[in-house]
């Protein structure tokens, strides 16, 4: 398959549905919503949404009853790079390649746009109207693992382990548990959200939810290994931060060669798991290897 066209045709899609459910809108009252368009537009691989599409379409389902999902995960992605940049937190200047929120608007501005697509992720969600008889229950589901995945059992939790760490030495288990939730608790929500919503098999529900596990990690090692080998203007962020701040990371753990060669092990067990979907996971498998040549 012709994986730069298919991401390229996914991307389309998923921008025109978030362009769906947040129109620009101006004038100095719409003042938030101006900054969480500039945020959620301001570039991005959607590499979430794209995973949850993927997944639904690995079950052998239809990817548009995964769309309000796909773009629901995007927005909270979202708003966690905004709330993550602001000087409370990491304190960057760059993000998507353009000026972070807080920087192109201001502080409280960017608070408040963060807010606002992390609420609004949850309207989509609830106010999705499900195509199928029984979707219903499906959808409720994906609100559940969603919203775990976001809080402070997932993300919010991993971030906040990611903070404590910051100047101390960690062990491997522990720089484990912080990307497991920091990151991987909302990749793997996007697997498993797109298996659920996709009309998928218990049986095949989980295999996707271990993809995005595996997936998850391999994606944050090949992240701080971009962090040391990347250049700041093919990330748009800048490069060699995490060092500068002496976060923890795979690299300064276990060296460039054995990360490389965790995130190849990592790549390899999540094919290998989609092997019972047949062809129709296929996009799945050439995502995870697209992880290992990666330059943003
Ligand atoms: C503030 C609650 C809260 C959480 C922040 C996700 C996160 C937690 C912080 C981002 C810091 C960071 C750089 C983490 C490494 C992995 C990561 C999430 C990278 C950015 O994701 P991409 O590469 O970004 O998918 P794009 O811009 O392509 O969407």
């Amino acid at each position: 398959m012709n994986l730069k066209a298919y991401l390229e045709e996914r991307r389309a899609l998923i921008n025109r549905s978030l362009q769906a459910y947040l129109p620009a809108v101006r004038g100095p009252a719409f003042r938030v919503v101006e900054a969480m368009h500039y945020s959620l537009f301001a570039g991005g691989k959607r590499l979430r949404p794209i995973l949850c599409l993927a997944a639904a379409e690995a079950v052998g389902g239809d990817p548009g009853e995964a769309l309000p999902a796909a773009c629901a995960l995007e927005m909270i992605h979202t708003y966690s790079l905004i709330h993550d940049d602001l000087p409370a937190m990491d304190d960057d200047d760059l993000r998507r390649g353009k000026p972070t929120c807080h920087r192109q608007f201001d502080e409280a501005t960017a608070i408040l746009a963060g807010d606002g697509l992390l609420t609004e992720a949850f309207h989509i969600l609830a106010a999705a109207s499900p195509r199928h008889a029984g979707s219903e229950a499906s959808l409720l589901e994906v609100i559940e693992l969603i919203s775990k995945a976001a809080g402070y059992q997932g993300m919010v939790g991993g971030q906040m382990l990611d903070l404590q760490a910051e100047g101390r030495q960690v062990t491997l288990k522990e720089l484990e548990t912080i990307h497991r939730l920091k990151t991987g608790a909302l990749l793997t929500a996007s697997c498993r959200a797109g298996a659920i919503l996709g009309g998928g098999t218990r049986s095949e529900i989980t295999i996707l939810t271990g993809y995005g596990e595996k997936f998850g990690l391999a994606f944050q090692i090949t992240d701080d290994l971009l962090d040391v080998e990347g250049s700041t203007a093919e990330m748009g962020k800048p490069a060699g931060s995490d060092e500068a701040r002496q976060k923890a990371t795979y690299p300064a753990l276990l060296g460039v060669e054995k990360s490389r060669e965790w995130a190849k092990h990592l790549v390899e067990e999540a094919v290998r798991d989609l092997e019972p979907l047949g062809p129709k996971a296929q996009p799945l498998v050439e995502i995870a290897r697209y992880l290992l040549v990666r330059r943003a």
